[in-house]
């Protein structure tokens, strides 16, 4: 794949830790330490193919006032610039490959894909270690990634803290954000999780009450690379695109370090690549993004490096 146009997304507000923002610059510097040929290289035309959206990064100096769902103001914002972003990027027949600080910034590439292809079902395979399908009524801590399905799905969730009126005004906009109506932007029976190993009862209620599939690892060690690829792609084959999103810490805690929520038994390095591989082979593959890293918690840029070696075995 050459016709790409590489995202930068800065983000990290979602982020329980500091430091995600800078996960794309490490990843570039990984790449200068080795043979700078995946940002740069010439044959590959790429220098004139990365985009910087704006951030609003230096609103973390001052607190939130939104304790159940941080920045969300700052947030809705943000993802408004990610889905103009991506949804310019599908127009000009690009393939938006997004590299994002955390993972809350998925609502907007959602919703550029749905401003983009706005008739058609986009199915998400959403490869982490973590739901992500919280909502400000149910997250115990108020950080926004672990929110990004949740908005996607128009999830509430169960009700268990009590949110501001602006809280909710934004939760809103941002669970409509891309759709023309009131109305989700994907359906439980448009997404596949890979690697689910650190759900909250709230969670695992939502994925059981919608029927949501699910392979985890256990699944993952009883089946092929390939029959994971083609269970999550027949469970998805009514949908006309595909969106994967891939957060880092769908890895085994041992190989990625730097990212704000390592869980152990996760995929291998060898696992990931060849399951992204096999997903981004299907002719509906319109986006991809990776998230997630984090190289302040990280150990001499491993993450960082990791990360590269998997982008660059796809593209
Ligand atoms: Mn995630």
């Amino acid at each position: 794949m050459t016709n790409i146009r590489i995202l930068e997304v800065r983000s990290e507000l979602g982020g329980r830790l500091r430091g995600a923002s800078l996960g794309i610059d490490a990843i570039k510097m990984a790449d200068i330490t080795k043979d700078n040929t995946f940002f740069y290289s010439e044959e590959k035309n790429r220098q004139k193919q990365i985009v910087a959206v704006k951030d609003f990064n230096s609103e973390l100096l001052k607190p939130s006032p939104h304790r159940q769902a941080k920045y969300i103001d700052k947030i809705y914002n943000q993802c408004k610039l990610i889905a103009e972003a991506t949804e310019k990027c599908l127009r000009d027949k690009k393939f938006p490959l997004i590299i994002s600080g955390d993972h809350s910034n998925a609502i907007g590439t959602i919703a550029g894909i749905k401003n983009f292809y706005h008739d058609a079902r986009i199915g998400v395979i959403w490869v982490d270690a973590h739901a992500d399908l919280h909502s400000p009524y149910s997250s115990p801590s108020g950080n926004m990634h672990g929110m990004p399905m949740g908005a996607s799905l128009a999830f509430d969730g169960i009700k268990e803290y009590k949110v501001t009126k602006r809280e909710t005004e934004f939760w809103n906009k941002l669970k409509y954000l891309g759709s023309r109506e009131i109305e989700p932007k994907i359906m439980p029976e448009d997404v596949v999780f890979i690697g689910l190993r650190d759900t909250e009862i709230e969670e695992d209620e939502l994925i059981e009450r919608n029927n949501i599939k699910v392979i985890d690892p256990i699944d993952f060690r009883s089946m092929s690379i390939k029959e994971v690829a083609e269970e999550a792609k027949k469970h998805l084959s009514h949908c006309d695109y595909l969106y994967v999103s891939f957060d880092i810490d769908s890895l085994d805690k041992s190989l990625v370090p730097g990212t704000g929520t390592p869980v152990d038994s996760g995929l291998s390095e060898l696992e990931a690549k060849k399951l992204l591989q096999l997903l981004l082979k299907d002719e509906r593959l319109c986006c991809f993004e990776l998230t997630e890293v984090n190289p302040l918690l990280d150990v001499e840029n491993k993450t960082a490096k990791m990360a590269l070696e998997i982008i660059d075995s796809l593209f």
